[in-house]
């Protein structure tokens, strides 16, 4: 027997009386454990609002002594008739951890833990726009993702063995370049940064990137859905279907994440981007809304209803609205959806107003 193996034989017998140990730990838990005990706290409401003081009903046994909000003590304003109240000085959409320290009637020393969901306190601004162009837009295209990039459209399609990446002709719906995906994936959303144009997939983990020519360069894995994506300098900023918008460098290392939320809960279904301005505009999915989210703090401070009669003749429930793309230099949207026959060019002034910029820039 080598040496190497022999030095194990005591690292063995030292796992073995560890294994053995916890398990009869485990054993003598199981069997004298007491029943569960009833919870010691309970939230008043399911959600709170940034800026909400927030009430906790207490067990009459419960005896609080410290109140902790995300690791940080905070001061109760009034702990009377069973009810626990405090304002956290929290600023954050989101889910935060309480947890009450006590004592029971019995002298022990116990902690409840809550999970409290805080929404935004913003009420989204309804923005105006105005159509100031139509164009034609090939009726075969299910649209997954829409972007300029020098002045040319690029667009993302989906669908397994019909997904492609093309330079469109704004003015024909024409298709200038394309390029298929193999069958196996589902496109979704594109974005051109630095000459580079990145194509998300739905399901697979896989972004591929390629030059502006659409040779395809490098494959980048991820481990969520893939649903929209956009960018901010050399920030990719990523949708999944949930209220999450996940931050990635160009090599997609992840930086970062934030979860997004209006003053109604957390905004799910975030599907197509675009990076306007300082904030990103996000398509929900199945519907006709546009939110306009400041990306530091994840709410919702604006927000875009397409009126479902502009593509005339299409069922937008069905074939929805999915792409949106800013032209710099005429701070215009320009807008479409899955297998829609018409592009809009859409001003939306409020979007560019005077100081109409997050106080954080991403
Ligand atoms: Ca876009």
């Amino acid at each position: 027997m080598p040496v190497t193996n022999m030095r194990c034989i005591p690292t063995l017998l030292l796992l073995l009386l560890t294994v053995l140990s916890i398990g009869s730990c485990r054993q003598k838990q199981e069997t004298t454990s007491p029943a569960p005990e009833p919870s010691l706290i309970r939230a008043t409401k399911t959600a709170y609002a940034i800026g909400d003081s927030i009430t906790i009903q207490l067990n009459p046994s419960f005896s609080v002594d410290a109140v902790g909000w995300d690791n940080q003590p905070v001061q109760p304003t009034k702990i009377s008739s069973g009810l626990l109240s405090f304002k956290p000085a929290t600023k954050a959409v989101g889910y935060h951890q309480l947890v009450i320290t006590g004592q029971t009637t019995t002298q022990k020393r116990v902690s409840d833990t809550l999970q409290i969901d805080v929404w935004s306190d913003v009420t989204p601004r309804l923005l105006s726009y105005t159509v100031l162009q139509t164009y034609p837009h090939q009726r075969s295209s299910f649209t997954q993702g829409l972007a300029f990039h020098n002045d040319v459209l690029y667009e993302g399609t989906g669908l397994n063995g019909q997904s492609k990446l093309m330079k469109v002709n704004l003015l024909t719906g024409g298709i200038i370049q394309s390029v298929g995906l193999p069958s196996q994936f589902f496109g979704e959303g594109i974005t051109v940064v630095n000459d580079h144009v990145y194509q998300l997939t739905w399901t697979s983990g896989q972004c591929f990137q390629y030059t502006t020519d659409l040779v395809l360069q490098k494959t980048f894995v991820y481990h969520t859905q893939g649903w929209g994506i956009t960018h901010r300098d050399t920030t990719l900023i990523v949708s999944d279907g949930s209220n999450r918008l996940t931050f990635y460098s160009l090599g997609f290392q992840k930086l970062g994440e934030t979860v997004v939320y209006d003053n109604q809960g957390p905004v799910t279904n975030l599907n197509e981007l675009e990076y306007v301005n300082g904030y990103v505009l996000a398509n929900v999915w199945q519907t006709n809304r546009i939110v306009q989210i400041d990306p530091a703090s994840g709410k919702v401070v604006g927000e875009l209803r397409i009126d479902s009669n502009l593509p005339a003749g299409v069922n937008t429930t069905i074939d929805v609205l999915n792409g949106i793309a800013y032209r710099p230099g005429e701070n215009a949207l320009y807008i479409t959806g899955k297998n829609w026959p018409s592009l809009f060019k859409i001003q939306v002034k409020e979007l560019f107003e005077q100081g109409h910029r997050p106080k954080i820039v991403l």
